[in-house]
């Protein structure tokens, strides 16, 4: 047998029904990770893998927490917004000072971000990383003021946001454009979310990795090696940290760019530049809710409407790809398209205005043989499940993760695929119990990979649920609001 029709002819993800006669299982579950994993300011991902504040988990678990505490769910939001730097990045880490240093590697004292950052604009008061992550934070300010607008406007809360959000989506579309051609690129994996996936194969092929013994990782002591990034892999992501830290977190020109850096000045993090589609893709959408937010604050949102609109034929004409129906990612330093199916070219179906076709054809990818949806799996594999690459437990490369499958689900119901985005909706919250709201699962059985307990699973979740009409009586049910 062939290796397609071997993949082909796999099962289907054994179907676990969720049981409408028990939504307050999931629910309840759910609302106990957010309890557990609630710092007093802002949510941790994971309590032993990730025990700081990461910049786009608190945007979902905003989301998720704004159907429990609104009151949360803002202070969430508020507690990262204040990290931000002076020239408008927000930190992908906010780093918890209680927390030892030999917790998480790269610890604070690897970031140096208010010493190295201090050009760049780096608080003082908190120690940050000094990359970024996805831009979903307008869209969650604007799910959170939706969810309790009287306390919102009571506590000021969109007007606080605003201009950070604004210096926010300038920071990324005016330093970031290394293009040229109008979109943000990243500039380590990291930013973009989906650390390792396949898509940064090729770009970081031409990084030189910090040698092993320069540093020492502590994710291997929480989670499988053969589910995490290799050696190898780290080294090159610590190398681009730390030639990005010692240029001083400079953007464009000007900056050094440390050993990788390029004699145009517009060095970035060394030889790493990548457009990426779903990264954009959440820019975008994160500018459409901040032209309503700026529409709710008394001004006009046309323009920002108008700006998403053509970011969205921008994103088209630079990444989408008709031949393979997707977008894909552009490597800015080797040139060209990068052709890896990842889940993040899926992401832009998200976008309200995208033409038609282009939604037609992403649903047919969806469903088709790469990523089964529907047929092979329940769920939406990370990556191709005919690649090369595909390992159905290794991080990013394969295994089905929440955040990405609540994004899907929403594009699905943008464009009118009702029954596509129902079932998608069932299997993740399925899924998300069963597996103990883990933080990534094999996408044909629904193993749970990483770690169990984790933030953004289990707010995800309750925001389906919520979606599915339930919240109501389970929040009663619960107590109500324990804001
Ligand atoms: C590096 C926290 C983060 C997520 C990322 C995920 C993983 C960190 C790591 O965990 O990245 O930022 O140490 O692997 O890839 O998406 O935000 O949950």
């Amino acid at each position: 047998m062939d290796r397609t029709a071997q993949l082909t002819a796999r099962p289907a993800q054994r179907a676990i029904a969720y049981d409408p006669r028990e939504p307050g299982a999931a629910w309840a579950g759910a609302a106990r990770v957010l309890e557990g994993n609630w710092t007093g300011t802002s949510t941790v991902p994971s309590r032993g893998l990730y025990p700081h504040q990461w910049s786009w988990d608190s945007a979902f678990v905003a989301i998720g927490q704004r159907h429990l505490s609104p009151l949360r769910a803002q202070t969430e939001l508020e507690t990262l917004l204040a990290a931000q730097w002076g020239d408008g990045r927000i930190p992908h880490i906010v780093f918890n000072p209680s927390v030892p240093l030999d917790a998480y590697f790269p610890s604070p004292d690897f970031w140096r971000s208010s010493t190295a950052g201090r050009s760049a604009g780096a608080p003082g008061t908190v120690q940050t990383s000094g990359i970024v992550q996805p831009p979903v934070h307008a869209l969650a300010v604007w799910l959170v003021h939706r969810a309790d607008p009287g306390l919102s406007r009571a506590r000021g809360f969109l007007a606080g946001m605003y201009p950070k959000l604004a210096a926010w989506h300038r920071y990324l579309l005016h330093r970031r454009d290394l293009g040229g051609g109008g979109l943000a690129s990243v500039v380590h994996p990291w930013e973009q979310g989906m650390d390792n996936s396949p898509a940064w194969d090729a770009p970081l092929a031409r990084v030189t990795p910090a040698p092993a013994r320069s540093f020492r990782r502590a994710d291997l002591a929480h989670g499988a090696p053969e589910d995490r990034p290799t050696d190898l892999d780290y080294g090159r992501y610590v190398r681009l940290a730390t030639d990005y830290r010692d240029g001083g977190y400079a953007d464009g020109a000007g900056g050094s760019g440390g050993s990788g850096g390029y004699a145009d000045g517009t060095a970035g993090a060394g030889g790493f530049a990548v457009e990426d589609p779903s990264f954009n893709a959440l820019l975008i959408a994160s500018e459409h809710a901040l032209a309503r937010i700026a529409h709710e604050l008394g001004a006009s949102g046309t323009a920002r409407h108008a700006r998403a609109e053509r970011l969205t034929g921008t994103l088209i004409e630079r990444l989408w790809d008709p031949a393979a129906g997707m977008f894909f990612c552009r490597d800015v330093r080797g040139g060209g398209l990068i052709p890896e199916r990842g889940v993040s070219g899926l992401v832009p179906l998200l976008l309200p205005t995208l033409p038609r076709e282009v939604a037609a054809a992403l649903v047919a990818t969806l469903t088709g043989p790469h990523f089964g949806l529907g047929a092979t799996t329940r769920l939406v594999p990370s990556y191709d499940l005919l690649g090369e690459a595909f390992d159905p437990h290794r991080y990013w490369r394969g295994p089905a993760w929440f955040n990405t499958g609540w994004l899907v689900e929403r594009g699905l119901r943008t464009h009118g695929e009702r029954d596509l985005a129902d079932s998608l909706r069932t299997a993740l919250v399925d899924t998300a119990r069963s597996s103990g709201f883990a933080e990534y699962v094999d996408p044909y059985t629904g193993e749970a990979c990483g770690a169990t307990g984790f933030g953004w699973t289990a707010a995800l979740t309750l925001d389906l649920l919520a979606a599915m009409g339930t919240a109501e009586g389970i929040t009663a049910a619960m107590g109500g609001d324990r804001g």
